[in-house]
C-alpha cells in the first residue's frame, strides 16, 4: 500500500491555472489530518480564483459580473429598502431628509438642540415627520413597555464577565423571544395579510426593552451590578437609557439623543440591515432576525469597528503620545498598514466622502469639547489619514465613517469602556432595521434565497 500519493491542486477545467500555480504536495494519502489536507489546498484554490478574476472579472452572468460574485456582490442592485438611502457622496437620507435636515425638523427635548430618536423612529416607520405631540406618546409606549421577563435579567446577571457585551446583548434578545407577538400569532395560524401587526408589536416591545437590555450589562460588567432603577414614563428613551446607565449629566444625554438617531439606519445592504432582513425573510420572529443582525454587527469591519478605533488610539498614545506631530502621526498609520491591519474608521462601501454621521459628531464635539486632547489627537488623524489610504491606491474610500469620532465623545462623558461601544450602535440601529422588516412582512416580501454558484461550474459556463 502506498504511504504516500501526490496530490496535484490542479483542478479539472481550468485552462485559465498559470502552469506556475499548479502545486504539488506530498502528504500522507490516509492522513487522518483534516486540517493539513486543507492547507495543501487552500494556496492553489486562491491562485485559481485569482487567475479566474484577473481573466474573467469583468464578464457578466446577466447583469452581475463575475467581480461582484466574489467580492462581496458590491454594487449588485438587489434589494429594497425605504427607511433610507444611501448617497455615496452625500450620505444617508432618512425618507429623504438628511442628517441636518433631521436635526432641524424633529422634535427636541425640552431644552434640548439635537433630535429625539423617537422623532426618527416615526419618520423611518411612516416617512412623515411627527409633531412633537406623537414623539411624546411614543417616549410614554416605550417606557410602559420596558419590563424585561425575569428570566432574561437571570440570564444577564449570570453572564461570566469575559462574554462580550455583544455576545450578552445578543444572547439576551435571543431569549426574549419568548415574548413574541408574531411567533405566538403564527403558531396560531394568523394570516398572513396580518403578519405585520404582530410583527410592529414585537418592534415597538424590543425597541422599549433594548435600553433596560443594554444598561442591565453595563452595570453588571462594569460597575457595581446593582438595579438600574425605575423607568420614568415622563422622561424620553434616551433620557431613561442614560438614566439607567447611571450618568446625570443632561449633556451626555443630549449626545445620546444624537447618537442614537444617527446609527438607527444605513439603506438595507450593510451586514446588520441585510442580515435582519435575511433572517426576518425565513418568518424568524422580529428578535430573532434582530439578535442575527447584531451579531453581524459586533463585526470588526463593521459595528466593532467604533471599538477599535478607541483601541487604536489609545496605541496611539501609548505609543507617540497625544501631542504627537504630524510625522509620527503619519509613522504610526503606517505601521499599522504595513502590519496586514486597517485604520480602523475608515473607508467604506459605499461612501465616497467623509461620513455626515462622522462630521455631526465633531460639529457636537466643536460645541460641547472643543479642547479636549483625544478630540484634538482624533481631528489631527483626520488630517493625515486620507492622504495615505489615498496613496495606498486600493482603498475606495479613504474618508472617515460614523465610528472615527464616537468614541471620543463618549469618552469624554466618562464612558471609558470601549468594549461597549457596539452596544449603544445596536440600541440605536434596531429603529431602522425594525422599521424596514414590519414594512418587509407588510409588503409581503418573501424568503431571500438569491443563486449561488461553484468555481468550477462559473468557469465552465464562462469557457462556453
Ligand atoms: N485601512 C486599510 N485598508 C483599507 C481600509 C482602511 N481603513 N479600507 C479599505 N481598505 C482596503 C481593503 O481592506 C481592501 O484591501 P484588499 O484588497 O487587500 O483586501 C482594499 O482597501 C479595497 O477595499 P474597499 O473596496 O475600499 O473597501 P470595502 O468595501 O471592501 O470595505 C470597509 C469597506 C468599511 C470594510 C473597509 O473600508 C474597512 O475595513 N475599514 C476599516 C474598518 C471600519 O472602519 N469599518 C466600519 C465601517 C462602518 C460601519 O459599518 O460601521
Amino acid at each position: 500500500m502506498a504511504l504516500f500519493r501526490i496530490i496535484t491542486n490542479k483542478l479539472p477545467e481550468t485552462p485559465i491555472l498559470p502552469s506556475s500555480c499548479v502545486i504539488a504536495r506530498m502528504i500522507s494519502a490516509e492522513t487522518t489530518d483534516l486540517k493539513a489536507v486543507l492547507q495543501a489546498k487552500i494556496p492553489a484554490e486562491q491562485e485559481r480564483v485569482k487567475a479566474f478574476k484577473k481573466d474573467y472579472g469583468g464578464t457578466k452572468l446577466g447583469d452581475v459580473t463575475v467581480d461582484m460574485m466574489y467580492g462581496g456582490m458590491r454594487g449588485i442592485k438587489g434589494l429594497i429598502c425605504d427607511t433610507s438611502v444611501l448617497d455615496p457622496d452625500e450620505g444617508i437620507r432618512f425618507r429623504g431628509l438628511s442628517i441636518p435636515e433631521c436635526q432641524k425638523v424633529l422634535p427636541k427635548a425640552a431644552g434640548g438642540a439635537e433630535p429625539l430618536p423617537e422623532g426618527l423612529f416615526w419618520l423611518l416607520i411612516t416617512g412623515d415627520v411627527p409633531t412633537p405631540g406623537q414623539v411624546k406618546a411614543i417616549s410614554k409606549e416605550w417606557a410602559n413597555r420596558a419590563e424585561l421577563p425575569a428570566h432574561v435579567v437571570t440570564l444577564l446577571n449570570n453572564m461570566p464577565a469575559k462574554v462580550h457585551p455583544m455576545s450578552q446583548f445578543s444572547s439576551a434578545i435571543t431569549a426574549l423571544n419568548s415574548e413574541s407577538k408574531f411567533a405566538k400569532a403564527y403558531s396560531e395560524g394568523v394570516h398572513k395579510s396580518k403578519y405585520w401587526e404582530s410583527v410592529y408589536e414585537d418592534t415597538m416591545d424590543l425597541i422599549a426593552k433594548l435600553p433596560v437590555v443594554a444598561a442591565t450589562i453595563y452595570r453588571n460588567s462594569y460597575r457595581d451590578g446593582k438595579g438600574i432603577g425605575a423607568i420614568d414614563t415622563n422622561k424620553d428613551w434616551s433620557a431613561n437609557f442614560t438614566q439607567m446607565l447611571g450618568y446625570d449629566n443632561p449633556e451626555f444625554t443630549e449626545l445620546m439623543r444624537l447618537y442614537l438617531t444617527i446609527h438607527s439606519d444605513h439603506e438595507g445592504g450593510n451586514v446588520s440591515a441585510h442580515t435582519v432582513h435575511l433572517v426576518g425573510s425565513a418568518l424568524s420572529d422580529p428578535y430573532l432576525s434582530f439578535a442575527a443582525g447584531m451579531n453581524g454587527l459586533a463585526g470588526p469591519l463593521h459595528g466593532l469597528a467604533n471599538q477599535e478605533v478607541l483601541v487604536w488610539l489609545q496605541k496611539l498614545r501609548q505609543q507617540i503620545g497625544e501631542d504627537a506631530t504630524e510625522e509620527q502621526l503619519k509613522e504610526f498609520i503606517w505601521k499599522t498598514l504595513k502590519s496586514g491591519q486597517v485604520v480602523p474608521g475608515y473607508g467604506h462601501a459605499v461612501l465616497r466622502k467623509t461620513d455626515p454621521r462622522y462630521t455631526c459628531q465633531r460639529e457636537f464635539a466643536l460645541k460641547h469639547l472643543p479642547d479636549d486632547k483625544l478630540f484634538r489627537l482624533v481631528s489631527n488623524v483626520y488630517k493625515v489619514v486620507p492622504p495615505i489610504l489615498t496613496e495606498l491606491g486600493k482603498v475606495k474610500n479613504p474618508w472617515p465613517n460614523v465610528d472615527a469620532h464616537s468614541g471620543v465623545l463618549l469618552q469624554y462623558y466618562g464612558m471609558k469602556e470601549m468594549n461597549y461601544y457596539t452596544v449603544l450602535f445596536g440600541v440605536s440601529r434596531a429603529l431602522g432595521v425594525l422599521a424596514q422588516l414590519v414594512w418587509s412582512r407588510a409588503l409581503g416580501f418573501p424568503i431571500e434565497r438569491p443563486k449561488s454558484f461553484s468555481t468550477d461550474i462559473l468557469v465552465k459556463q464562462l469557457k462556453k
